[in-house]
This record gives structure tokens, C-alpha cells and sequence, in this order.
């Protein structure tokens, strides 16, 4: 069968998504320049598949593009849209430009989908909402057209579309849904829905058709795993067995990041035609499961879609023979990568700066696409047929593991020299004594998670200095220009805890990175996050050790321009590993404990100059929660223990602070407790502090600072709407542990936004205030 890529970057090289996407969005192009610009990129990336040979029987390439969210395009193809987004919707079914945008960005006073995490990754995919009365059909059919259009020029694609549970399972239940309604109530309209997208493919003349179903590598889901088998059982009878070919494409069901367990056997007895494992994650299946995929192509993803290393190619090339022997007879076995290539960066030939040592060891998104090719060739034709690649590979591989600073003994001791009372501070009663005598704050004390906006100064400095049209004395002239600005700003709002802003950040995780020894920064190396946003993530290579203070500086200076409390902030262990990519050959726990000794010596300076309050940020612990239950609690013991060596450093009378995104904290309260942080502040505008009964019910006894300002909003909020959140969190939470703050992410508004935001928010603090 050969080689595919289950998909790739969808930016572009020159990440023209995002300039197509924002040109149109402030006016600066039609929304002819914009289709225009999106079917070009489209084209140039399925010829630059094509150039780069990948051949699949008659279905190599992917067609996984997505304008701004591939989730979304499958509520889209449904027509699947909220009641509020009704009018988007014309009367063919089909959506708009104006209305796809407004669906995943809001419009006016109509909220956007909500954004969250997909899977255990840093993309964000828009959720669909689905009631009970929710339109469902195949409405709109722009992947038919866009498999049409590759046709004419020559390409037969291969479409890619989320399946069916997945897009159930993603799904929330819409506003007014009756309570005990879960989306999957809907399969049976959905599989109705997807059996004619099926046959539109087919008279289309699609070959492949490739279904993701990561939801079922997932057993946390709030329904039973019998129900989410036995809606695959249903939908496999309906897409594959009742609609046969060649009414429909064959079928490719893929099941990236993780292992298929007890769905692989439902999927074998199918009528599919290609199934995907991913077996850098997944193991090999068991032999009696693996004999009753023969007639099936399977697709050993053993190529990471997740990371940037060179493929150990003598492994995944025995890997794949363990496969095709286990089918047996007829084998049919493909190669492919473990997920979409949506994870990495498109070149890493372009990585000039990496220099002669890190950058033989990578493979971004083209050299995973040729290392698939390697392994399809060495499969078919025998080992030695690709001697001299499997050679290269390793010899790169092995150089790495030998660079200097991938194995250092100073911290390899460090680490190993840790022992419990390292990780334990002093008894919370204590230290929350010490604090208030020190602090000596308000009750419901104001503060901000710590970006302000960035003006565009701020970012035209930081050009100028990257082209050394400024020189490092200049550009930080700028950034404490811009200091002294916000920690007035503050004084004057009346805010009781101060933040020196970041200026001089851009990226969090790129910022601590740069300054690391064990990181390396890339100049290409973009991801997509979410729509038009992208970010780098660090290439986390060797030790991980501290050269100098990173924060310490800048928020020294705040502390010297005012009398009230400076809180520090740093981003937290688990985040820097999140949004990095992090090394194969150590178990994360270990890298874990190397980034928080190195925060640990930040706090220590932090302290040691006079900052009482530091705060340490860990937005992602929820994101790396593994999918599978039985895999958690250790995932948490380490996340948590990382936490700890970082932060128990402070001494009674410093506060430590945490920062936690993404609301869903339901499964790791536990773990927020052991973290032992003196204040939590987490993301709450949205939920109308939902999560707080949760939390005390959890025994939470600690400061907590649930945001009472949904920052993702242009909308300010009145005073009257933040006590009225203030006061609802009092009824949670008892006035001596209520912080009062936004959510995160101040650095995305506007100064006149924020200033506006947080006026409301002093004052309603002080409104309440009064009255306890
Ligand atoms: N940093 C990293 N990952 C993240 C966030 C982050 N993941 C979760 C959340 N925050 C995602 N949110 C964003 C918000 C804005 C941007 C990216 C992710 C963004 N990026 C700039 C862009 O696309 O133009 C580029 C930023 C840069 O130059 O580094 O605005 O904060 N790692
Ligand atoms: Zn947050």
C-alpha cells in the first residue's frame, strides 16, 4: 500500500493561513482575495506533497485543510450551528465566510464556539454545540468540492474528515438541552449525515475517504466506554457495511494519539478498509487481534507526529515487520505517521541557526514525510534495500545523545540529591500568617495574572532589535519605559498587587527558553494553535540548568517604582514542557525536575532581592492529563512534585501564587490541592464559577482566585457584573480565600480595553469589600 501522512501543517511555510486570514478580518482584502489565497495554498501544498513522492495506492495525500478549524468544519458540513447562529445558515444549508468566521470568533454580542484543547495537545479546536434540536444533515459540501478541484488540476486527494463519535464525543450539549441529553443522543442523524457526505465522495470518485476517530483512544469520556463501543459498532454497520462500495470510498479509519484497546476488535470485524494505529504511543496489538485485520490495509503509525525527533528507523522498520508478520498471510501493511503532522513545523531544513549539531537529529513535517517513504521502501523491498538511510538515521540519532549538555553531572546531582524536605514548606496556617503580617492586604485583595497589553512600540522595539537596528541597551530602555508605565497604571487603578506586565516577553515558554541551557529556539519553526494563531515551541534537547536570573531584573525595577506588593511570575515546569518539544530519551518526570530546580533557583533570587509574592504558572497541567485513566495518577504525582520543587524554596512569608487555564479542573482538584500553592487564580469568567463548590468540596482550604473578567471578550464588563460574580463566589468560597482577578490574558486587549476592565473590577471589589 505504500506511504501516507495522516495530514499536515495547514499554515503554510510562510505561514500564509494566517496573513490570508488577518488581511481579511481588518478589511485589508475581500473575501474573493481570501478564497483566492486559500485554494492557493491548498494547491501549493498538494503539489509539495506530490514533489516530495509520498504514494498511497490512489489516495496518498491528505486533504485535511481547514480555513480555521477542522472541528468546525465538520459542525459546518452538518449544519450543526447553534440557535443564536441560525441566520448563518442559508437556505442550500450552506455557511458563508462572514458566518464560519462569526461561528469561530464571535459577532457582536454573539459568543464564539467555545475554544479548548484538542486532546492532550497545545491545538485548539472550537466546540460544536448539540441539542436535541440542533440541525443535522449533510448540508454543506466544500470537501466534495475541494476533492472536485484537486481532481481538475491533476491530484486525487485523499479527504479527511473528524468522525462521527469523535465530533459527538467533542461536542457539548447546546444551551436549554433537558437535562441527562449528551450529544450522542444524535448519533443516529449524524451517521445519516455522514453515509451521504459518503456517497457525495463517491460519485465524486474519491478512492479514500480517512475517518479520525481519536475520541475512542480516549476512556474519560462522560459517558460509559460499552456506549462509546457500541456507537462504533452502529456507525461502523451504517458508514461501512450497509453503505458498500462502490457507493463510498474505501474507508480509512485512523485513531491517533494513543492506543485503540478494546475498539480495535470492533474495527477488525468491520466492513473498513484501511484502519491507522498509532504505535508510537499505542503498542502492538496482540497477536489473535492483529489476525483479524487481514484483508485490511493497516497503517503502522510509527512515525511521531508529536515531536521533533529523527525517526529510529531500524525500530519502526522492525516494528512494522512485527506488524505484517502478526497479520499474517496477505499482509497488507502501510506506513504512516502517528498523527496528523499538524503538531510540527513544516522544515527543518531551514532551521539555519540550529547549526551543524541539533540539526541532523530533527525531522519536522517534510523529513517525516520522507522518513515514511524510507520505511514503506524498506518494508516492500527488504531492509536492505534502505541500508544506507537506516545508517544515517541512526548515526544521527546517536550524535545527539553525545553532544555536550545533552548529560550533565551537575545536574543529574542536583536532581538526584533532592529529598522530601526540599519539597515541603512550611504548615499553610503558618505561612498564611506570616503573609498577612508582611502583605498586610486587603480582604478580597486585586490583582492581574501578570501581561498587560503590548503597544505597538513595545513590538516595533522588539523588531528593530532582532534586524540590530537597536541595540540591546535601547530595546531595554523600552521594555522599562513600558514598565514604569504599567505599575502607575496600576497604583491609579487601585489595584492591591502589582505586576511589572512582561513586556519583554513575547511568548512565555519561548521567553524562559531562550534563557535556559537545555533549550534551543527555532526561527521557522511555527505551529498552529488555534485559527490564524501560532505559536514556536522550544526544542527542549539536553540538561536543563539556569546561566542567570531571568525575571529577576525586570521585576526588580517594578518593585522599585512603587510601596505596594510586586508579584513575580514564572511559567511553571509542566507548561515549559507542554508547550515545548521535549526530549525522547528521558522520562518526562526527570526533565520535569530539572526545569523546577532551575525555577527554584529563579524563586530564590526573587526572593533573596526582597519579592514576597511569585507566582508560578502552570496553564497547561490540565492539557497533559493522560487520556487513559490508568495512566494519571502518575502523570499528577510528577506534575505535582515538579511544583514543588520549584516553588518550596519560598520561605513562610513569601506567597507562592499559581495560575491553571481551561476550566475543566473537575478531574485534578486533588492535584491543585497537593501543589500546596499559597493562591490559586484560575480561568472562571466563562463558567460563572462553576468550579468553585467543586474545589471546597475537594478541601481546599487556600487562597483562590477564580476570574471574574473573560478576557477573550472585547465586551467590558460593569461593576455591577463582576460584584455580582464576587458575590457568587462568596457563597463558594469564604471571604478571608477570595482573590479578586480576570482571567488570563491581558496582553491580548487593548489598554483602553483593559484599563476600562479593571477599573470596574477595583471598584466592584470595593463594593463588596464593604459589605462583608
Ligand atoms: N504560549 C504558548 N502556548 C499557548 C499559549 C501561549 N497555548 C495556549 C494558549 N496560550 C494559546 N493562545 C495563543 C494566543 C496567542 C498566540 C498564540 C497562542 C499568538 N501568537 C502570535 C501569532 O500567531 O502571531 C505569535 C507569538 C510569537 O511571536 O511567539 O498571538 O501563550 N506557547
Ligand atoms: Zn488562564
Amino acid at each position: 500500500p505504500g506511504a501516507t501522512v495522516l495530514g499536515y501543517p495547514r499554515i503554510g511555510p510562510g505561514r500564509q493561513l494566517k496573513k490570508a486570514l488577518e488581511a481579511f478580518w481588518s478589511g485589508r482584502s475581500e473575501v474573493d482575495d481570501l478564497q483566492v489565497s486559500l485554494e492557493k495554498l491548498r494547491m501549493e501544498t498538494r503539489r509539495h506533497l506530490a514533489d516530495l513522492g509520498l504514494t498511497f495506492d490512489d489516495g496518498a495525500i491528505p486533504l485535511d485543510f481547514s480555513p480555521y478549524d477542522h472541528v468546525l468544519d465538520a459542525a459546518v458540513m452538518l449544519g450543526a450551528v447553534p440557535e443564536r447562529f441560525a441566520h448563518v445558515v442559508d437556505a442550500a444549508g450552506r455557511v458563508g465566510p462572514d458566518g464560519y468566521f462569526a461561528l469561530a470568533r464571535g459577532d457582536g454580542e454573539r459568543a464564539p464556539l467555545e475554544l479548548t484543547k484538542w486532546f492532550d495537545s497545545n491545538y485548539h479546536y472550537l466546540v460544536p454545540e448539540i441539542g436535541p434540536g440542533t440541525p443535522i444533515r449533510f448540508a454543506d459540501d466544500r470537501l466534495v468540492r475541494d476533492f472536485l478541484q484537486a481532481a481538475a488540476d491533476g491530484d486525487t486527494v485523499r479527504p479527511v474528515v473528524v468522525g462521527p463519535l469523535t465530533f459527538l464525543l467533542l461536542s457539548k450539549p447546546a444551551e436549554g438541552s433537558p437535562k441527562g441529553f449528551h450529544p450522542l443522543d444524535r448519533l443516529d442523524d449524524v451517521l445519516a449525515a455522514y453515509a451521504d457526505l459518503l456517497r457525495a465522495f463517491g460519485d465524486a470518485g474519491a478512492p479514500w475517504v480517512q475517518l479520525d476517530e481519536p475520541a475512542l483512544v480516549v476512556d474519560t469520556w462522560d459517558v460509559p466506554r460499552e456506549r462509546v463501543l457500541a456507537a462504533l459498532s452502529r456507525g461502523l454497520e451504517t458508514l461501512a457495511g450497509d453503505l458498500a462500495r462502490p457507493a463510498r470510498p474505501a474507508l480509512f479509519l485512523a485513531a491517533p494519539y494513543g492506543d485503540l484497546g478494546d475498539a480495535l476488535p470492533l474495527v477488525a470485524d468491520s466492513h473498513v478498509e484501511a484502519v491507522g494505529l498509532d504505535l508510537v504511543r499505542g503498542p502492538l496489538p496482540r497477536p489473535e487481534v492483529l489476525r483479524r485485520l487481514a484483508g485490511k490495509v493497516v497503517v503502522g503509525g510509527v512515525v511521531d507526529g508529536r515531536n521533533v525527533w529523527r525517526t529510529d528507523l531500524e525500530r519502526a522498520l522492525d516494528l512494522l515487520q512485527r506488524l505484517s508478520d502478526g497479520i499474517g498471510e496477505g499482509a497488507r501493511v502501510g506506513v504512516s505517521t502517528s498523527c496528523s503532522l499538524l503538531h510540527v513545523p513544516h522544515d527543518a531544513s531551514r532551521e539555519r541557526r540550529l547549526g551543524l549539531s541539533l540539526r541532523p537529529a530533527l525531522a519536522f513535517a517534510d523529513q517525516k514525510v520522507e522518513e515514511v517513504q524510507i520505511l514503506a521502501r524498506g518494508l516492500a523491498l527488504g531492509a536492505g534495500s534502505v541500508r544506507a538511510e537506516l545508517a544515517a538515521a541512526g548515526q544521527a540519532r546517536d550524535a545527539r545523545t553525545r553532544l555536550p549538555g545533552v548529560r550533565r553531572d551537575d545536574v543529574a546531582a542536583r536532581v538526584a540529591a533532592l529529598t522530601e524536605p526540599d519539597l515541603a514548606r512550611a504548615p499553610y496556617e503558618e505561612r498564611s500568617a506570616a503573609q498577612a503580617a508582611t502583605l498586610r492586604l486587603p480582604a478580597l485583595p486585586t490583582t492581574t495574572i501578570g501581561s498587560f497589553p503590548q503597544t505597538a512600540e513595545l513590538r516595533r522595539a522588539r523588531v528593530a532589535l532582532k534586524k540590530h537596528d537597536l541595540d540591546r541597551e535601547g530595546y531595554e530602555r523600552v521594555v522599562r519605559e513600558e514598565i514604569a508605565r504599567v505599575v502607575r497604571l496600576q497604583e491609579e487603578l487601585g489595584l492591591d498587587v502589582l505586576v511589572h506586565g512582561e513586556p519583554e516577553r513575547n511568548d512565555m515558554v519561548q521567553f524562559f527558553a531562550e534563557q535556559l541551557d537545555g533549550f534551543a529556539v527555532t526561527d521557522h519553526g511555527w505551529v498552529q494553535s488555534y485559527g490564524s494563531r501560532c505559536t514556536r515551541p522550544p526544542i527542549l534537547w539536553g540538561d536543563v540548568a539556569r546561566r542567570a536570573p531571568m525575571t529577576l531584573p525586570w521585576t526588580a525595577y517594578a518593585a522599585s517604582l512603587t510601596d505596594r506588593p510586586v508579584k513575580a511570575v514564572v511559567t511553571g515546569p509542566v507548561t515549559m514542557l507542554a508547550w515545548s518539544f521535549v526530549r525522547d530519551d528521558q522520562p518526562l518526570a526527570e526533565t520535569a525536575q530539572q526545569v523546577a530546580l532551575a525555577l527554584r533557583d529563579e524563586i530564590a533570587d526573587l526572593q533573596d532581592a526582597g519579592i514576597r509574592i511569585v507566582q508560578v504558572d502552570e496553564p497547561a497541567l490540565r492539557e497533559l492529563l493522560p487520556l487513559r485513566r490508568a495512566d494519571r495518577e502518575e502523570y499528577l504525582a510528577w506534575a505535582v512534585r515538579a511544583f514543588r520543587v520549584a516553588t518550596a524554596v519560598a520561605g513562610r512569608d513569601t506567597q507562592v501564587h499559581t495560575h491553571l487555564c481551561y476550566s475543566e479542573f473537575g478531574d485534578i482538584l486533588d492535584a491543585i490541592d497537593a501543589m500546596d500553592a499559597d493562591v490559586t487564580s484560575i480561568e472562571a469568567a466563562r463558567s460563572r464559577m462553576e468550579i468553585l463548590p467543586g474545589l471546597r468540596a475537594a478541601g481546599f482550604c487556600r487562597g483562590v482566585g477564580p476570574g471574574v473578567y473573560d478576557i477573550h471578550s472585547p465586551r467590558v464588563p460593569t461593576t455591577e457584573e463582576v460584584a455580582g460574580l464576587l458575590t457568587a463566589a462568596l457563597a463558594a468560597v469564604p471571604a478571608g480565600q477570595l482573590w479578586v482577578n480576570p482571567d488570563c490574558g491581558l496582553k491580548t486587549r487593548s489598554f483602553e480595553e483593559a484599563t476600562a476592565a479593571l477599573t470596574n473590577l477595583v471598584q466592584a471589589a470595593r463594593a463588596v469589600r464593604a459589605t462583608l
